[in-house]
């Protein structure tokens, strides 16, 4: 049994992506993308997040100039909220997204997520924690692990990584 929770090390990372709202049409490449990367989506959810809602996640950001801006674009419409596991799940995913800015993106590589999807520094697609503190925090917050949310939340529950 090669596949047990020790032996799967690293790969057990997890992390938080969100497809924004105006790259929500483009959900079954971008499943596509992820599979072919390796990662394992281990909890999805479709949701249209409140204002208040889009603030707390973004809290970090309270006091940059984008802020309002930010707000506006991700409450423009639902987002698809995902928990992806693998190796190196963090950075997999921050490689496959690229660089915030999609120009940027554009120039680096024509592949990445916001280089074929998104529009501009705002409208860039995807989101992907930066750290572990990060996927935790965000993690908790589109999953949370406690209270009435839980109860219609499917758990991935067969798979050997999850135990
Ligand atoms: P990241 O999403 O690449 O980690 P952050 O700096 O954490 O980038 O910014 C969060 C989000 O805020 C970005 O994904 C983008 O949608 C928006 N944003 C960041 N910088 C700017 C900017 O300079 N102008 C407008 N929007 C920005």
């Amino acid at each position: 049994d090669n596949f047990t929770a020790k032996s799967l090390g690293d790969k057990k990372e997890k992390t938080l992506a969100m497809i924004k709202p105006d790259a929500v049409d483009k959900m079954g490449l971008i499943l596509d993308m992820i599979n072919q990367k390796g990662l394992l989506v281990t909890k999805a959810k479709m949701v249209l997040l409140s204002r208040a809602e889009a603030a707390q996640f973004y809290i970090e950001h309270q006091s940059k100039p984008f802020f309002n801006g930010l707000l506006d674009y991700v409450t423009a419409g639902p987002v698809v909220a995902m928990e992806l596991m693998g190796s190196n799940a963090i950075q997999a995913w921050r490689d496959l997204i690229g660089p915030t800015n999609p120009s940027d993106a554009r120039s680096q590589n024509a592949q990445s997520l916001r280089a074929k999807y998104g529009t501009d520094n705002t409208r860039n697609a995807a989101h992907g924690s930066d750290s572990k503190e990060s996927a935790m925090r965000e993690a908790e917050f589109f999953f949370p692990s406690t209270g009435p949310a839980r109860a219609n939340t499917a758990q991935f529950t067969n798979c050997t990584c999850c135990v």
